[in-house]
């Protein structure tokens, strides 16, 4: 399978993208399966992604970079022996650190046969985030395939041009989009890229 891994910051719109790529990847058609990583013990998430009827698994009370590694190698492993699905979608918490995300899930070859990590940056708390979590957010950017400053309909384009000149200097090779997943801003693009980079 391959992976696809939406990371981001605590309600960067990670489940408001995924959803939209999940939506087109089952329309492909193509069999997919989302792994959800909460915190918290009731998955409000996964249970609304399931009433889109979508195959959804769940990791509850930890997180998937630390507590919770092994419990998504195993988790990776019983969705290929269920279902075998063409594409998973991951979406770790907003405070996991992607870079052990990546390490667990490289770890799960041959299982998993491409990895992609996107990375959401939330345009209306850039600043802000930046300066309170600045290791947690550079990380995010740093280590991602592509970077989405997203609720763009909420800034000026000034900041948003702030934002990806801070973006394309941590992250030179990351392919970055600024867009609204809310108001469908640059969103089609976006999402075809990524069904076309999964097919
Ligand atoms: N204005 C605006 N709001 C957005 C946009 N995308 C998402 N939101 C809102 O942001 C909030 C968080 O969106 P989610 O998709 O739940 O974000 P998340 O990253 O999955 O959140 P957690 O899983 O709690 O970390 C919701 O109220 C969304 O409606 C956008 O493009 N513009
Ligand atoms: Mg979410």
């Amino acid at each position: 399978m391959k992976l696809l891994i939406i990371a981001g910051f605590l309600g960067s719109g990670k489940t408001t993208l995924l959803l939209e790529v999940a939506r087109r990847l089952v329309a492909v058609p193509q069999k997919i399966a989302i792994i959800e990583n909460e915190v918290g013990e009731i998955g409000i998430d996964g249970k609304y992604l399931r009433e889109q009827g979508l195959q959804v698994q769940e990791l509850f009370g930890g997180c998937i970079c630390c507590t919770l590694s092994a419990d998504l190698v195993s988790m990776l492993q019983k969705v290929e022996d269920l279902f075998k699905p063409a594409v998973t979608i991951i979406e770790p918490t907003g405070l996991a650190s992607p870079g052990d995300v990546l390490t667990t899930v490289r770890s799960c070859q041959p299982i998993v046969t491409d990895i992609k990590l996107v990375v959401l940056v939330d345009a209306t708390r850039y600043k802000m985030l930046y300066e309170m979590l600045t290791p947690l957010i550079t990380t995010q950017i740093q280590l991602a395939d592509i970077v989405v400053i997203n609720k763009i309909d909420k800034v000026d384009v000034t900041d948003i041009d702030l934002i990806r000149k801070d973006v394309n200097q941590l992250n030179p090779r990351a392919k970055v989009a600024a867009i609204s997943v809310e108001k469908k801003i640059n969103l089609e693009p976006l999402v075809k890229n990524l069904v076309g980079e999964l097919q």
